[in-house]
Parts: structure tokens; sequence; C-alpha cells
């Protein structure tokens, strides 16, 4: 090789992966030209085609139209992935409605802060706690548990998207614990799943196993909308389940299967590991993938996974090559059309030329899959040039691969969920056992990190278990940001400024009290 690689899959120009238009307009032209072709299987109620896709996700069109719904308006959507949410999401889509996917397992407090947020109009939930959280904090919105409960009605102009137009507000916590949502236009997600297109050589006779839950850009910025934009097909799991992933891949004689280190670390042990040899590509991201995971599922499997990084705000930023060496511990090559440079601390693009050659440096990150901005927080987000500082810090090796080596904020990944220490420290700190907290992550195996309370007990009391923890804010945490353990500490570290200093916690650890 002459010199690093700058790029992940070469095909393409990186200033067309927006020619489509939008994702509507390229699932328009896919259904128009092979409409029998399947495209999702639902376990409950089996294979549909592009053309039902189109044909079901017009009619929920018509129903929300008629219930008043307009372009521009916020729509929350939420169930087991599944045929019903597809063509909910497929259908807010089509006719410019503003998706705002929200985790099952958000509660009441987490989903009310969303609602005042994102002020929807509309919302489809499968769980009752969640609609009754919603029509309280959002009286006037059309709160529903699926769209065939509205009335029918005249299905509106569909599939005209301007590639600015908003398409998903997707919620991601700050370094201050309250989420803000991500607005990804559709030029955006047109963006990102060509990107994928080309740099996968995703085609239209693959099938993909997927099992991510579709709310978060993994499952569905790269899961769904990658199958749709390919004209491919998707076997959709409501949940993850090794044995069912393996059952489908042999089942459906997929191509693909995308998921978290969590799922491959429970796949890499399962007895019947091996049968996932016929898969053409797997893939791995939202969390560090153990280069010793990575190792054991080529011995037990064959298949040298491809690790890629993303982000709810960018969608897919850097994937290792199809073709070339997949680096253990590499998240490889910037995609196409992303422009990406290693500053130094308090630099950036513009500034100063990018860190040293080996150096680590701050990611930072220019290109059409860039998402607008936050919602109503102004100043906010990409600069007016386009640059975005994605708070993760990387390294290059001298081929030119990326590594990961760490954040700006102090966020713990968990399963391939964000969980940011401050949010949880705040629902704990009225705890009456406790007279001071910090949060952080400890490395886990099978979970990445697990949330990890250090706490100082309040005078005279025992330090509470982690199930006590767990009871506490059991209304109030999503259970995947709930303290998985806890070590009592006789003072929590702070720096001058009275910061906590989560890297010394470790080191001030007394006897572990309880773990899970
Ligand atoms: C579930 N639990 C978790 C958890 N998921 N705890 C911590 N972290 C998580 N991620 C809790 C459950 O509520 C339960 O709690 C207990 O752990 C055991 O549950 P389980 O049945 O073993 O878990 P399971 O339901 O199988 O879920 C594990 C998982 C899931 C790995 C399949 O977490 C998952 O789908 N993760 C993927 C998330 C994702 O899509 N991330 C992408 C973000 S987008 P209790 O108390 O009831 O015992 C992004 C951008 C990018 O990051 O680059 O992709
Ligand atoms: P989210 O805000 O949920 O979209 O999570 C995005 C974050 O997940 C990124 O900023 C990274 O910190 C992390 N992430 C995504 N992919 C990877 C990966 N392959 N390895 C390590 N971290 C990753």
């Amino acid at each position: 090789m002459s010199g690093p690689a700058t790029h992940c899959g070469a095909g393409g120009d990186p200033e067309d992966l927006t020619s489509g238009g939008s994702l509507p307009a390229v699932w328009r032209e896919h259904a128009g030209r092979q409409p029998d072709r399947v495209c999702l299987h639902d376990p409950d109620t089996g294979w549909i085609s592009r053309g039902e896709l189109a044909e079901e996700s017009a009619a929920v069109a018509g129903r929300l139209f008629a219930a008043g719904l307009r372009r521009g308006d916020r729509v929350l959507l939420s169930a087991p992935a599944g045929t019903a949410l597809v063509a909910a999401h497929v259908a807010c889509l089509r006719m410019g409605l503003v998706v705002v996917p929200l985790n099952a397992a958000l509660r009441r407090r987490e989903v009310a802060h969303i609602v005042a947020d994102a002020a929807p109009r509309g919302a489809i939930l499968d769980d009752a706690d969640m609609r009754a959280w919603v029509r309280r904090a959002a009286p006037e919105a059309v709160v529903c548990t699926s769209a065939v409960h509205l009335r029918s009605g005249k299905v509106p102009s569909l599939d005209d998207l301007d590639g600015n137009e908003p398409a998903i507000l997707g919620y991601t916590s700050g370094t201050t614990g309250a989420p803000k949502g991500a607005v990804l236009t559709h030029a955006n997600l047109l963006a990102g799943a060509e990107a994928l297109r080309r740099a996968w050589d995703w085609r239209d006779s693959d099938r993909l196993v997927l099992a991510l839950p579709l709310f978060h850009m993994h499952g569905l910025g790269v899961g769904l909308h990658g199958t749709l934009h390919a004209g491919a097909a998707a076997v959709l799991q409501p949940s993850f389940d090794p044995g069912a992933v393996i059952d489908a891949v042999l089942e459906h004689r997929a191509t693909l299967f995308f998921g978290v280190p969590t799922m491959y670390s429970r796949l890499v042990t399962h007895r019947r590991s091996g049968e996932l040899a016929g898969l053409r590509l797997a893939v791995s991201g939202s969390a560090p993938l153990a280069a010793e995971l990575h190792r054991g599922l080529e011995a037990a499997t064959g298949l040298r996974v491809l690790e890629r990084y993303g982000m709810t705000e960018t969608v897919m930023l850097v994937s290792n090559p199809l073709d070339g060496e997949r680096r253990p511990g590499s998240v490889g090559f910037p995609l196409p059309g992303v422009d990406l440079r290693l500053m130094a601390p308090g630099e950036s693009p513009g500034s100063a030329p990018e860190v040293a050659a080996g150096m680590s440096g701050e990611i930072w990150v220019r290109g059409p899959n860039v998402f607008a901005g936050y919602w109503c927080r102004p100043g906010t987000g990409p600069r007016s040039d386009g640059w975005f500082s994605t708070g993760d810090i990387a390294r290059r090796d001298a081929e030119g691969y990326l590594y990961l080596e760490g954040r700006t904020t102090e966020v713990i990944i968990t399963g391939g969920l964000n969980v940011y220490p401050r949010e949880v420290e705040e629902q704990l700190a009225d705890h009456p056992a406790i007279a001071e907290v910090a949060i952080a992550g400890r490395p886990d195996e099978q979970w990445g990190e697990l949330v990890t309370a250090y706490v100082v007990p309040a005078p005279g009391r025992r330090t509470p278990t982690a199930a006590d923890l767990r009871s506490h804010v059991v209304d109030r945490l999503a259970r995947y940001k709930q303290p998985r353990a806890v070590v009592p500490v006789e003072a929590i570290p702070r720096n001058a400024l009275g910061k906590v200093q989560r890297h010394l916690l470790g080191e001030v650890a007394g006897t572990e009290a309880a773990a899970t």
C-alpha cells in the first residue's frame, strides 16, 4: 500500500450519496419495480412483500392524516420489532412526520422529559404505561396502541420529501444527563444507508437477521433503513435470543447479522454457534468489541466479524473493510462521504492541523450523514461549516485503521446502551442510606461495562445493596441504567473544582459490598 488508506468501500462518488432524494423515494422505486419481492419477515405474520409494505404504510399514513397529523409533526413510536412497527415508521417518513423512537424500557420521568421537549402530536406505543404517561403529559396528542385503531382516511401526498426536512428526532443523553433530540434529515438517513450499501456491498439478494431494537440507530438506521434501501430483506425478531438467531439464519438462509458485542458474547458460547458460518457478513457496533471476542468468534464460527463505529447524530461513520483485513480492536476507515479528523484538545478543524501520526485526538466529522442539530437547542450540534465533535477519542495506526480509545464525556456503555453517570447519581442522591454517591462503569465480559455505584454510606447506615438502589429508582430510571453493583467508599474523589474523578473511583474502593 502506498500510504494510509482513507476510506472504506471505494465505489461511487461521495458527493452523490443523496442523489436518490430520500429513503421513501428509493423505497417507492423498489416497490414499483418488483412489488412481489419479499422484504420483511415477522415471526407472527410471516413474510410481506415490498408492495404490501408500500400499501400498508400508505393506509397507515391515511389514518394518521385523518387523525390530524401533518408534515413536521412529531410522532412517538415504540413497540417490539415487527411489521406493524415498520409500517408505522415507514408511513411517518413517507408523509413527512418526524419519528421520535422511544426505548420501551424508559420510565415515566424519562418519557415526560422527551414529551416536554419534542412536543409530539401523535404516539403509537405498545406499552400501556407509556401510553398513559404520554396522555397525561401531552393531552392534545393522538395516542394509540396501533394505527389500526384510528379511522381510515384519504392518503396524503407521499414520498415527495425535501432532503433537508427532518425525518427522525433521536434522543441521546448529553453529559448533563438530560437527553437531547438529534434532528436527522431525510438526506442524513439516505446518506447513511447509501454509504453502508456501498461499503458492505449490500445487495437485494441479502437477508439480514435483525434482533436489535428498532428504537436506536443501530437497529433502525443501519438494520432497517439499510435493508429497505438496498431492496433486500430482513427477518425481524422482537428480542434477542441466540438460539432463535441461529434458527433464523438457517431457516431463511440469511446472509447478514448485525449485533452489539453483548449479543456476540452470548452467541460465541452457544453450542450451535458454528451454524452461523453460512453468513456472508457479521457486523458489530455500538460498543467496543473486545479483540479476544473477535478472535473467539472466528474460532467458533469461522466468521471474521466486521466492526464499525457510529452514533445517533451521524448514522455510521467508520467501518472495517469488507474485502481488506478486518483488524480486531479497530473500527476501520471512514465510510464514503465521511470527512474525519483527529484533533488535539481545544483544537478543531480549521484552527489547527490534525494530531501527529500515531497520536490520539478527538474525532471530528463532517458529511451528508451528519445531523442538522439538536432540537430546540440553537448553537449546539455541528458548527456552521458542518464539522461536529463526536466526543470520542481515537488514534490511527500506520495503515490508517482507527482505534477508539475513550471519550471526552463520561458515558458508560452497557450492552450497547449509553448511560450517563450524572443522571443516575441525581436519582440516587435522596436515598436515605447514602451520604454521597458516584456512578462509573466497571469492565464486564458480557455487558462491556456494568453500571456501578460507589457509595459513601450515611452516618450510622449500612451500605445499601444494588437491589436496594434499584428499588429506589425503579420508577425513575430504565432498567439498563440502574446500578448492578455497589462498592462502599470512604469518600468520593473530586478535583479542586469539586468534579468527581471517576477514573480514581476504583482506587479508593473498599471491600465490595454487593454485586448484583
Ligand atoms: C437489558 N438489561 C440491561 C441491558 N439490556 N442491563 C444493562 N444494559 C443493557 N443493555 C437488563 C434487563 O432489563 C434485565 O434486568 C437484565 O438486564 C437481564 O436482561 P436480559 O434478558 O439478559 O437482557 P436482554 O433483554 O437479552 O437484553 C440484552 C441485549 C439488549 C444486549 C439484547 O440490551 C440490546 O438489545 N442491546 C442493544 C441496544 C442497542 O440497540 N444499542 C444501539 C444504540 S445506537 P432485570 O433487572 O429485569 O433483571 C448506537 C450507535 C451505534 O449506539 O453505533 O450503533
Ligand atoms: P449513541 O449515542 O447511543 O448513538 O452511541 C454512540 C456512541 O457509541 C459513540 O459515540 C461511541 O462512543 C459508541 N460506539 C459506537 N460504535 C462503537 C464501537 N464499534 N466501539 C466503541 N464504541 C462505539
